[in-house]
């Protein structure tokens, strides 16, 4: 029993031990090909089912045209990207004083895909964040917007799409409501799990930045160069904000009845406090942004019954925002570096 059966047990042992090294060297090849975004497209009938998502419901929208939903950014055989992306360069210099076209925005911008979606690709990203910038007429700040931020995300590993909200006609303008609309699309179309408010014609002048949500909401411009790089009031929630899903449903978004300029970014900083959160803040030197100078716009000006609208927020919060939200969509185009959604929110 001992010699002989000795070296023959261990030669059979040897040879299961390959046996069973093989076979999990298939499965491994066999997942890793199921899996990886690079082959999907030579194996569609299987990848479809595995990654099918249901549609989310609007959320507050009472618009049931039917909407594309995205697929979802491939996630297996990838680590969580790291909490400090590697590649970012701290201060950045920002100016608008370039000529710039869509087209040489996009041919720096290659990997952006169509929509403005974008993910990093050896990573699986934190968060799923949808950035909705409130529009009329601002082409010529949505293309600097668009070359500086695609590359900034990009390095900051933010898994991301951009919606640029675009209000419909010459009514009076609503950015509180626009919100809303960005946000119940974006939700339409993808579970995302964070919310970046931005305006137009605002860039970070810091990748350090982040346009990620935090355990509190994000007032993200806290050192704009229109306010000599500081903050105007302790309150401000203008400009840059980035709220989670529970922080954005927690306040009933952004109130509707804000029509023309000022006052809605401060009746969100108030529901925030009532609903018992606190504003966080980069510090004031990686926060610094640029605003490219504008005049104000003759269908935006400042709205008469702001202070009114803000000595009354603690009744509208519950009946003003995302629960009586309406609108009608009147297009969404996918274009190569956004998400273009034009929609009628009707007047005051
Ligand atoms: C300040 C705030 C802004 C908002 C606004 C009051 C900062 C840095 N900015 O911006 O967040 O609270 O006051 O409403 O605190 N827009 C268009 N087309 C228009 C009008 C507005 O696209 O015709 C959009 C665009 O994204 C713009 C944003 O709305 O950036 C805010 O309007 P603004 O830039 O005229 O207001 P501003 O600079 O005083
Ligand atoms: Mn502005």
């Amino acid at each position: 029993m001992t010699g002989v059966t000795f070296s023959f047990g261990c030669f059979g042992r040897l040879c299961a031990l390959v046996t069973v090294l093989g076979v999990a060297q298939l499965l491994i090849a066999l997942v890793y090909i199921l899996y990886t975004e690079e082959t999907l497209s030579l194996v569609p009938f299987f990848y479809t089912p595995l990654l099918n998502i249901t549609r989310l419901p609007s959320n507050g929208s009472v618009d049931d045209m039917p909407s594309e939903t995205l697929t979802q950014a491939p996630s297996v055989a990838r680590e969580t990207c790291p909490e400090t992306p590697p590649h970012l360069v701290g201060p950045l210099t920002i100016n608008f004083t370039h000529s710039l076209s869509l087209e040489a925005v996009q041919k720096f911008n290659p990997e952006v895909m169509e929509g403005g979606r974008w993910w990093p690709k050896d990573c699986v990203a934190r968060q799923k964040v949808a950035i909705i910038i409130p529009f009329r007429h601002r082409e010529f700040h949505l293309r600097y917007w668009l070359h500086y931020l695609h590359p900034i995300l990009q390095r900051q590993q933010q898994e991301y799409a951009i919606y640029v909200i675009n209000q419909y006609g010459e009514t009076t303008f609503n950015r509180g409501m626009l919100m809303n609309v960005g946000y119940a699309e974006a939700r339409k179309q993808y579970d995302y799990d964070c919310f970046v408010f931005s305006d137009v014609d605002i860039v970070p002048m810091d990748d350090r930045n982040f346009y990620k949500c935090y355990s509190q909401p994000r007032h993200i411009s806290v050192a704009v160069d229109k306010f000599g790089f500081r903050l105007p009031y302790a309150q401000i929630f203008g400009g840059v904000t980035a709220l989670s899903l529970e922080q954005f449903t927690k306040i009933n978004g952004y109130p509707n009845n804000y029509w023309g300029w000022g006052g809605e970014d401060d009746d969100v900083s108030k529901r925030l406090s009532m609903r018992g959160m606190s504003i966080s803040r980069p510090d004031s030197q990686t926060g610094r942004c640029r605003m490219i100078k504008h005049q104000r716009e003759a269908h935006n000006a400042p709205n008469p019954k702001r202070f009114n609208n803000l000595s009354r927020t603690r009744q509208t919060i519950n009946s003003d925002g995302l629960n009586s939200l309406q609108y009608r969509v009147v297009s969404v185009e996918k274009n190569p570096l956004y998400t273009n959604v034009t929609v009628d929110i009707g007047k005051p």
